[in-house]
Parts: structure tokens; sequence; C-alpha cells
């Protein structure tokens, strides 16, 4: 049988399969290896006499550390457009984090009923401006939720962005009842905050979301410095133009990627945060968030 590890506790993995959910214990192959199994793992398991073994672990996609889950397709990445105010480089440096993972990036611009004017938001336009999906959400009057759902169908999605934006409201909102816990940031102190959980993957409208905030830390290692480029899709359309074929669009003559910065066509915000990225690869130092 074929599954979905949705759950792991003390040494026991919650398979999620079309028969039900089905507890399975790992087989000792898989520490021979050094392999162990994690929630999202996709697993071909046995039950024999009401005992599940996972058999096989299939290659995974992409994984992250911290919440350790595989195959994640999807990131909504959630900023508030007000209270806290939107960190460009946070905000980019999820983007490349995703792009870098192979994880499909929608941006949730939460909190819509704190500002006017917000297509006019310098973050906004600057996410539109680098062709990704957007959705603009008032996540406690459930505003813009639609949009949202329909996007979980078929993906494991992950939520990331920092912390008071409403991650856990909108999570809340979707699943329909309590798994990520809400309130200020002040409250969550209070009550103390070394509850580690293990991440789960919940089901909800034909997909999985994980019910831990991702991308906690985030450790990009480039390998190249031609590498960077690739994690800013807005650029391909220019740089196969550029005057050298190796152009870093940094200071060569003839680039064609700068030449869309300086003509509007590519943000400015998009390219700082590239340079800047770029001189730290370059510098050799520095290559990791
Ligand atoms: N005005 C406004 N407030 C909101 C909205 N969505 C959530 N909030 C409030 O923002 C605060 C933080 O929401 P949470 O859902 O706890 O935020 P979080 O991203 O999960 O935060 P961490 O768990 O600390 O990472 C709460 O007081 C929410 O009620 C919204 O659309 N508009
Ligand atoms: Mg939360
Ligand atoms: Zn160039």
């Amino acid at each position: 049988m074929e599954g979905t590890i949705i759950k792991g506790i003390g040494g026991f993995y919650y398979v999620k399969t079309d028969n039900g959910i089905c507890e399975c214990k790992a087989r000792g192959k898989f520490r021979n290896k050094g392999l162990t199994p994690m929630v999202g793992d996709s697993v071909i398991i046995s039950a024999k006499d009401g005992n599940g073994a996972i058999e096989e672990i299939k290659e995974r996609k992409n994984e992250l550390i911290r919440p350790p889950v595989s195959n994640i397709s999807q990131a909504f990445i959630v900023f508030a457009l007000k209270n806290p105010d939107i960190n460009l480089e946070l905000l980019n440096k999820f983007l490349v984090q995703c792009e870098l993972k192979n994880i499909k990036s929608v941006v949730c611009f939460n909190k819509v009923d704190l500002v006017d004017n917000y297509e006019q938001h310098e973050a906004v336009k600057m996410i539109i401006n680098a062709g990704y999906n957007c959705l603009f959400l008032n996540a406690k009057k459930e505003i813009g939720l639609d949009g949202l759902k329909e996007k979980l169908k078929d993906n494991v999605t992950v939520f990331c962005g920092p912390s008071g934006v409403g991650k856990s409201t909108i999570l809340n909102r979707i699943v329909g009842r309590t798994v990520m816990e809400t309130g200020s940031v002040s409250d969550k102190l209070k009550r103390g905050k070394h509850t580690t959980r293990h991440s789960e993957l919940v089901e909800v409208h034909g997909g999985f979301v994980v019910d831990t905030p991702g991308f906690s830390t985030l450790d990009l290692n480039f390998e190249s410095k031609e590498e960077l480029q690739d994690y800013f899709p807005e650029f391909s359309q220019y740089k196969h133009e550029c005057k050298f074929s190796g152009c870093l669009h940094y200071k060569e003559p003839g680039c064609e990627v700068k030449k869309a910065v300086d003509e509007g066509d590519i943000d400015l915000n998009r390219y700082q945060f590239y340079i800047k990225n770029l001189e730290e690869v370059i510098k050799g130092g520095k290559n990791k968030w």
C-alpha cells in the first residue's frame, strides 16, 4: 500500500492511505542507511495482523529542516500590510528560499483592513512586478480566504512569514478549528513558548497543510555567484540578451537586466536585493542568511 506520512510520534508514523490512516514502525534497514522517515514522505507500507511497517521511502522532492517536512509543493508567504510593517528583505529571502527548494510561492498580504490603497504599497508592486502570485486577505473577517482555499488542492502547503502577521488566524479559519495558536507576541511569551511540537500534515480542501510555520530560519548556501540569478524568475526574459553570456548583471556593459531595471521593468528593490547577495557570494564570506 502507498501513502503519506502525516504525523510521527515516538517511533510511530501515521500513514494516510486510500484505506485510512495506518500506524507504522519503520524497518530497521532505514536506520542502517542513516535514513529517518519524516512527515511528508511518500511511502510504501505493509500491514500484517494490525502491525504496519514502512517498507520503502520514495525519493524526496525537497526537504525542510525546521520544521522537518518533506515534499512541500507550495508556500503561503504571509505578510501583514501593516502591524507589523513589511520587511522587504525578509520577503525576498523567503522567495529565494522557495525558488531554491523548488516550492511554488504565493504571497499573502494580510490585514488589508489596516491600509488604504494597498495596490500602491511598495511590497505589493514589487511582488506583482516580479510575477509572483499574490492574495489580499483580511483573515479576521474571512475576506479573501476562498482564493486561498482553491490553491490548496493537490498541494502540500507550508505557511511562512514573520510573527504577528496572521498565519495562525488564516490556518485556523481555513481548517475550521484551532490548529495553530493565535494572539499577540506578548501573550505567547507570558505563556512560555517552549512547548515544541512536532509538525503534522492536516488534510484540508483536497490537500495538506503543515500545522507549524515553516522557514523559521533561513539557511541558504549558494554554490556559485552564477547560480544566484536563477532564483530571480523575472530576470530570465532579459538575461539571454546580455552582451556577455556569463553576465552577472553587475558591472558588465551591455547588460539587459540592468537596462530593464533602469527602465522600470524590473523592480529596483529586487535588483538591489540581488546585488547585495551577489556581493556577499563574491566576497566568499557570508553566503548564508
Ligand atoms: N486587523 C487585522 N488583524 C488581524 C488580521 N488577521 C490576524 N490579525 C491579528 O493579528 C494578530 C496576530 O495573528 P496570529 O494569527 O497570531 O499571527 P501569526 O502569524 O500566527 O504569529 P506567530 O504565531 O507569532 O508567528 C492577532 O491579534 C490577530 O487577531 C487581519 O486581517 N486584520
Ligand atoms: Mg502563529
Ligand atoms: Zn546582464
